[in-house]
């Protein structure tokens, strides 16, 4: 058969690398094939997520930072300074974590999903029009979020008026000036070409962009032992590889934009200055319990249990 598999970026990005792995291994592996769609063939990321839903599509990508209206806990990793800086941590973390394997599935299977894995997208960057080093600088500032209420308090706390908006109005909304800024880890400020319409990029450390790979759960309910075996080792060997891969187009990434508008301004901010926005992000975590109740504060238990085994 030929299953079908949407992400919400283009095949040459993060998402489509990993799809493309995860193609590879199934048609190397089995008779079926893989059809890979990329964002923009069939809707935003909330209209791919429908479809995976009702089983139109057999596989599909989506971040919390959108499945969060669907899954509140899922924002959990939204929470700014959740994640540690260390990329062997992060690692671990990706590989190893309970909250992940464990816990997480079940909460996806409520919603009709069979989740596969989640991987890292590297840090995300914030997109400006002026340089800012404190929340009071952001006062004002229009900054794009992806669609979860959880970002909204993130950049409430930082200071910022949050603009939620779907990912096909951005670029727009940053060339007439709707929007001033965004947020995205550097290879897709890159690819997207959102540097073209911003003039700061600033990292201040708050959070690693994650995404999800799910499977349509009565879809794979009703694979055979063997079949299950092959998604599962063919999302394994995916994510093996995006591992390395994610970070290792950071650098070029920044390279490229540089090349391409000289005048850019790259800011990281020091830990002092980082210092006003890890306060802000405590009553963010607050936010978050108050918006999962029990379940998200148990599920948040248990990842901030397995950063910490992560990082030793
Ligand atoms: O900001 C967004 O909406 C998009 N960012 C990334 C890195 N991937 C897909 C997502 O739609």
């Amino acid at each position: 058969a030929t299953w079908k598999y949407a992400i919400e970026e283009s095949i040459t990005d993060v998402q489509g690398v990993y799809a493309t792995k995860f193609k590879e291994y199934i048609e190397k592996n089995s008779d079926h094939k893989i059809k890979i769609y990329p964002y923009g063939t069939l809707g935003e990321s909330v209209d791919v997520m429908e479809q995976a839903q009702a089983g139109i599509l057999e596989f599909v990508d989506q971040s919390p930072g959108f499945t969060g209206t669907l899954i509140p806990e899922a924002q959990a990793f939204l929470l700014p300074y959740v994640f540690p800086e260390n990329s062997k941590a992060i690692d671990n973390f990706f590989k190893n974590s309970k909250a992940i394997n464990e816990m997480f599935p079940k909460l996806y299977a409520k919603q009709g999903l069979e989740l596969l894995k989640m991987f890292p997208e590297g840090a995300v960057s914030i997109t400006t029009q002026e340089p800012f080093t404190k929340p009071a600088d952001l006062n004002g500032k229009k900054i794009r979020v992806m669609t979860s209420p959880l970002l909204v308090e993130t950049y409430k706390e930082f200071g910022a008026v949050p603009t939620p908006l779907a990912w096909g109005e951005v670029y727009g909304s940053l060339q007439t000036k709707i929007i001033d800024g965004q947020e995205n880890p550097m290879f897709w400020i890159e690819s997207a070409k959102l540097y073209e319409v911003s003039e700061v990029i600033t990292d201040i450390g708050h959070n690693i962009f994650t995404t999800a790979v799910m499977a349509n759960k009565r879809f794979f309910d009703s694979l055979s032992k063997e079949n299950k075996k092959l998604v599962k080792n063919a999302s394994e060997h995916a994510f093996n590889y995006i591992l390395d891969y994610q970070k290792s187009i950071i650098k070029k990434a920044k390279e490229k934009i540089k090349k391409d508008k000289p005048s850019i301004k790259f800011v990281t901010l020091t830990d002092e200055q980082r210092e006003p926005f890890r306060k802000g992000a405590q009553k963010v975590y607050k936010k978050f319990v108050e918006l999962t109740g029990k379940s998200g504060e148990k599920i948040l238990n248990q990842m901030l249990e397995d950063l910490k085994e992560a990082s030793k």
